[in-house]
């Protein structure tokens, strides 16, 4: 049996409602199949502009067995490259991130304009023609400081989620930002138990005691309630009449992406264990003190919290078959101080202990799906409607590509 008609059947043999077949969390011709449909073929996140904004900044990540570089040119524009040199295929950026003038393969330096073309090769020849050995590129997208790259061949069409998008996160002004903290946390776990554990909040009251000094789950928001919250109603008038689109917005064609803004509890306004704000300067200008939190994810590798003070973003990569690198981003504007207009302990404790939280329960998880004795069971009608639309835009998704 081939990778694909083996990945469909057990597409194809999950419950409605139910958590997903054992294979498709560990099977490692499975995660051959979602590298080769998913991960190889969409939109795949990497960073923010802000951190690429002198010519010559680049930053690096691979993408399932693809390393790609995403370089600022001399002439202001974005660019992504495949990251392995025209001679014999050495990495050529080999940091996370850095800053170069030239990009020089470190093994026989070969040197690459910021443009991709390759300037000089020793030792060829006179008659060596440059031409024809530039880095590959990729397909690179920028939305509202978000950098996407897509290493298909042909890209889906980035225009549906740029347009959905845009007006949610434009008020946030993120192209006012800098990178306050990083946090890479390596998670024993498959990708897609990694983007389960947070599409539900089922988990939180027992799991994340520092989460819930503000983040309240409230059930109409995730699309459960069928009855009107007059609260969230009256919540979600204030903020779009501030000039914050606040009601849900998804993906109507295949549930991949999806924005909607939530209030914080009742004496919150940041993610901080105090509920007060982490950063004294203001992210939108809004006006509106209280904005809540606007949530954004696309499948397959970002979930994001805006906040009035400060920004979330959370960057997914599968390492193999059960294992993660979770990359979450704390984002503050670019004139607030360390020290003077945040305390970096105060913004990031609630979420750098969520995060090992989580961490936690998704290696827990992998560890008791593999278990030949795992069944998988039902979802839960009120709390777990989010990690349902997960599993069926990976189901339908996977189903649609592979012929089923
Ligand atoms: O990011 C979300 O969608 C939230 C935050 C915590 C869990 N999850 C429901
Ligand atoms: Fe890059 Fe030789 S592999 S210069
Ligand atoms: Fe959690």
């Amino acid at each position: 049996m081939t990778n694909q008609t083996m990945t469909l059947d057990f597409v194809q043999q999950r419950k409605p409602r139910h958590a997903l077949p054992r294979e498709l969390y560990s099977d490692p011709g499975v995660y051959r199949e979602d590298l080769a449909q998913l991960w190889h073929k969409e939109w795949i996140f990497a960073g923010h502009t802000f951190e690429l904004e002198k010519p010559g900044q680049y930053l690096t990540l691979q993408i399932g067995d693809y390393p790609i570089a995403v370089v600022r040119g001399t002439d202001g524009e974005l660019r992504a490259f495949h990251n392995s040199c025209r001679h014999r295929g050495s990495k050529v950026c080999q940091e996370a991130s850095g800053k170069a003038a030239k990009l020089v393969c470190p093994y026989h330096k070969w040197t690459f304009d910021l443009d991709g073309r390759l300037l000089f090769a020793g030792n060829m020849g006179s008659d060596f023609n440059t031409e024809g050995y530039g880095l590959k590129p990729a397909h690179c997208e920028v939305v509202e400081s978000y950098i996407f790259v897509c290493v298909a061949e042909t890209a889906p069409d980035f225009e549906p989620f740029r347009e959905a998008v845009t007006p949610f996160i434009a008020p946030h002004g993120l192209e006012e930002c800098k990178v306050a903290f990083e946090s890479n946390l390596i998670e024993k776990g498959n990708w897609k138990l990694v983007f389960e554990n947070n599409r539900e909040c089922y988990h939180c009251d027992g799991a994340h005691p520092e989460l819930m000094n503000s983040f309240v789950e409230n059930l109409s928001v995730a699309g459960v309630a069928d009855n009107e919250d007059p609260e969230l109603e009256a919540f979600w008038d204030r903020c779009e009449a501030a000039g914050l689109p606040s009601r849900m917005a998804m993906d109507e064609t295949a549930g991949q992406f999806r924005m909607t803004r939530i209030p914080l509890s009742a004496k919150a306004v940041s993610y901080t264990m105090d509920g007060k704000p982490a950063v004294s300067r203001r992210l939108d200008k809004s006006g509106v003190e209280n904005i809540g939190a606007l949530l954004y994810f696309h499948y397959p590798n970002t979930w994001n919290h805006f906040l009035g003070d400060h920004a979330l973003s959370f960057r997914v990569l599968p390492l193999g078959p059960d294992e993660t690198l979770v990359t979450t981003k704390w984002l503050v504007h670019k004139d607030a101080q360390e020290g003077v207009d945040y305390d970096l302990d105060h913004l990031t404790r609630v979420w750098l202990s969520t995060n090992d939280q989580d961490r936690k329960l998704v290696e827990g998880t992998q560890a008791g799906v593999t278990s030949p004795a795992y069944e998988p069971g039902p979802y839960s009608e009120l709390a777990e409607n989010g990690v349902c639309q997960f599993d069926d835009w990976y189901c339908d998704t996977m189903g649609r590509k592979l012929g089923g």
